[in-house]
């Protein structure tokens, strides 16, 4: 695929952070040279920041972080940036607005996902509600949110919303799973038509093909629209010997029917290799949880979770991306 012949929607974000691939790599996506952009310890309730959300936002950048109190109790805080690196973060937790008493009564919050939807931005996160749901939330500003009904039953996780309807209706993706360190899961794919109402559940992809996602999968950011497909990058959790593996894996999702996949990566494009990867609180983990793409250019920057304790940093170009994606898939 040439450059011009790929095509992607979405804005131009001119200060997107980057650093170019090193001259000695030959892989599809690479690290920010001075990761972790979050340390531990990041602002004085916090235990640590990761699994988090970044946009941009008019000029700069917003964010929502997972952010775990000394308690080991996870609950979300906005941040802002100007460069995507450096970031100023709340002391406070979000106060919700508007929801029902037993919705507005949640236990924790953590690993959320931010989407902008028309001129609407969507926070959806894993909310605790007699075990993990997928909670949603809307704002304009980042100062006042709406939160809305729980998307699903529990118990679910890794909810994430397409930047745009399709077919008529809001879509998500989810994958259902247990109370606890869930052993096993899908990812699935739901419509609604009014952000509260979620049916026609349709299956989208399995764990298992090959051992790096063998044990579950999961959506890490909202899917990013281009001509060739909704480019979803993903969570695949191998069971070791010595618990279990995160790593990040890629996939072409058909722009109708999105439960339809096109590509999917049998190799894995991100697994724990750096020290902030492979030692912090839970070893061995690199959770993808933000993309942010400036689309005339093609290049990505991939915020990822790094061992449940910092907030890292990965860049790829789509336009790379793709067709490495097409030569290297596997579905079944
Ligand atoms: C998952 C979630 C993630 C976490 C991961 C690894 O089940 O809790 O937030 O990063 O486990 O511990």
């Amino acid at each position: 695929m040439t450059k011009s012949s790929l095509h992607i929607p979405g804005p131009a974000v001119p200060n997107l952070p980057w650093e170019p691939r090193p001259a000695a790599s030959t892989e599809q996506v690479w690290r920010y040279s001075r990761n972790p952009i979050i340390d531990r310890y990041p602002i004085p309730c916090a235990y640590s920041i990761y699994n988090s959300a970044v946009l941009p936002f008019e000029d700069r950048f917003v964010g929502v972080f997972r952010t775990e109190y000394k308690t080991r109790m996870p609950y979300l805080h906005v941040g802002w940036s100007k460069d995507g690196l450096k970031w100023d973060i709340a002391h406070d937790k979000i106060q919700f607005q508007g929801a029902a008493p037993e919705i507005a009564a949640m236990e924790y919050a953590y690993d959320p996902r931010l989407t902008k939807v028309g001129d609407d931005y969507y926070i959806q996160w894993c909310n605790g509600y007699h075990g993990p749901t997928i909670g949603l939330a809307r704002t304009r500003d980042f100062k006042t949110f709406e939160q809305l009904e729980n998307a699903f039953l529990p118990y679910n996780r890794n909810g994430a919303i397409f930047p745009r309807q399709i077919n008529g209706r809001y879509a998500m993706l989810s994958r259902p799973s247990d109370t606890g360190h869930t052993p096993f899961g899908d990812i699935f794919y739901s419509e609604s038509p009014d952000l509260e109402f979620w049916g026609r559940h349709r299956h989208v992809m399995s764990k298992g093909i090959n051992w790096w996602q063998g044990t579950k999968i999961g959506a890490g950011p909202s899917p990013i629209e281009t001509s060739e497909g909704w480019l979803l990058f993903y969570h695949g959790v191998l069971n070791s010997c010595n618990g279990f593996v995160y790593s990040t894996g890629v996939a072409l999702l058909d722009l109708e029917q999105p439960w339809k996949v096109l590509y999917r990566s049998a190799e894995h494009i991100l697994t724990p290799e750096a020290p902030y990867e492979t030692t912090g609180t839970v070893p061995n983990v690199v959770f993808p949880t933000a993309a942010v793409c400036d689309a005339p250019t093609g290049r990505i920057a991939l915020y990822c979770g790094a061992a449940d304790t910092v907030v890292s940093l990965a860049f790829t170009n789509a336009n790379d991306l793709i067709p490495w994606l097409k030569a290297h898939s596997q579905l079944a």
